[in-house]
């Protein structure tokens, strides 16, 4: 197979509320929808970048450019025999994860449809359902975050995820654990500790939270394993691990006892599964992590986690949470029990509702094969 045409939208989707984590706060979801083609079939991607590298260096104008200027013609150049093929063609260029990943799972979806199967099966993952999580931003204070928490255990969610930062980070989850004592509890601070913090960190200990995410910076894994010998909570990485590498090297130092994986994080479907792999092969738990995606990166995200090692319920949650809405229909839902249903239609297996593709669209680049 060859790529014919790859097309690139630029959407932007106001959310319901605000999302405030240690880095900023989104009030509106601006991403890139990226489309390939080949003999007549089209599969489609949402990036995971956003207009300001706060949260990891690529954004969504360093994806446009990475994309145009090398990942589209390296991918038109090549015989595609199966979209693992991707990520090897792509090698040449450095780091920009997140654009690779958005070309590469365009090809995956795009593959799915051409073989009228459900994206879970081309990946090797199951049908069913999978566990639902919620990850909440920060709140004006401990009563709006019980309220809010309140709220998504009413709605189903079995576990939960709160941000912290420092100096509002304990008296959070003291308050949550005084409101629900057996909750499954994690907190993710991205990147807003130091080594320094340590004390701080280990007075969350005696809460019993399942994990805490992403600590200390943003590259780092060395001081993550330093961390980790002195708390009992198992830290979990996320910006921290780019692929399979990453994830081996973080395992072998200690760094970390559970890993989030994020496709577009770590450059594509091809480098989840092998990040997939590796934590599998030595028993450690991996979980799917969000990035307040639109429907049809949202699904994405549904497909994945149907692999064996996802043990643990991912940040994917309902559509209505973050948006109006959804461009995809059906819109993605969780059932009372926390559970979404494993789409078994081709690719992402929900309908793109193009109309409100194109309103939400104020960019809408097309590069064809040469
Ligand atoms: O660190 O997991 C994160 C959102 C944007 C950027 C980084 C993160 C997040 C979330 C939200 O935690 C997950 C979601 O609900 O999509
Ligand atoms: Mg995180």
């Amino acid at each position: 197979m060859k790529l014919d045409r790859i097309e690139v939208r630029r959407l932007s989707l106001p959310l319901r509320s605000p999302f405030e984590t240690s880095f900023g706060r989104t009030t509106t979801k601006q991403f890139l929808l990226v489309s390939a083609s080949a003999d007549g079939v089209t599969g489609h991607a949402e990036c995971v970048a956003d207009v300001d590298p706060f949260y990891l260096p690529e954004t969504n104008a360093t994806v446009l450019h990475v994309l145009r200027d090398f990942l589209a013609p390296l991918a038109f150049a090549l015989e595609i025999e199966h979209p693992k093929d991707l990520l090897p063609a792509f090698a040449r260029v450095r780091g920009h994860e997140m654009a690779k990943a958005a070309l590469e799972m365009a090809v995956w979806e795009l593959w799915a449809r051409r073989e009228a199967e459900p994206l879970w099966r081309v990946l090797g993952g199951r049908g069913g359902f999978i566990q639902s999580g919620v990850s909440v931003g920060l709140q004006r204070d401990e009563t709006a975050l019980v309220e809010a928490v309140t709220r998504e255990v009413e709605a189903g969610y079995r576990r939960v995820k709160i941000k912290i930062k420092p100096g509002r980070d304990l008296a959070l989850v003291e308050a949550l654990r005084s409101r629900f004592p057996e909750l499954p509890l994690m907190v993710d601070a991205n990147s807003a500790y130091t080594l320094a913090d340590a004390d701080e960190l280990q007075a969350l200990d005696r809460f019993w939270l399942m994990m805490i995410e992403q600590p200390l910076g943003w590259d780092d894994i060395v001081d993550h394993a330093t961390l980790q010998k002195r708390l009992a909570t198992p830290v979990c990485l996320d910006e921290s691990i780019h692929g399979a590498d990453d994830a081996r090297r973080a395992l072998e130092l200690g760094a970390c006892q559970i890993v989030n994986v994020k496709v577009g994080r770590v450059g594509g479907f091809a480098s989840a599964l092998a990040v997939h792999d590796v934590c599998r092969a030595r028993s450690v738990p991996v979980w799917c992590g969000g990035m307040l995606e639109s429907g049809i990166g949202r699904l994405a995200n549904v497909h994945l986690q149907t692999l064996a090692g996802f043990t643990l319920p991912g940040d994917t949650s309902a559509s209505e949470r973050y948006f109006e809405e959804d461009l995809v229909d059906p819109p993605v839902v969780v059932s009372p029990q926390g559970t979404i249903a494993v789409p078994e239609r081709p690719g992402i297996g929900h309908e793109v509702v193009w109309p409100r593709v194109e309103r939400a669209s104020d960019l809408h680049e097309t590069w064809r094969r040469p």
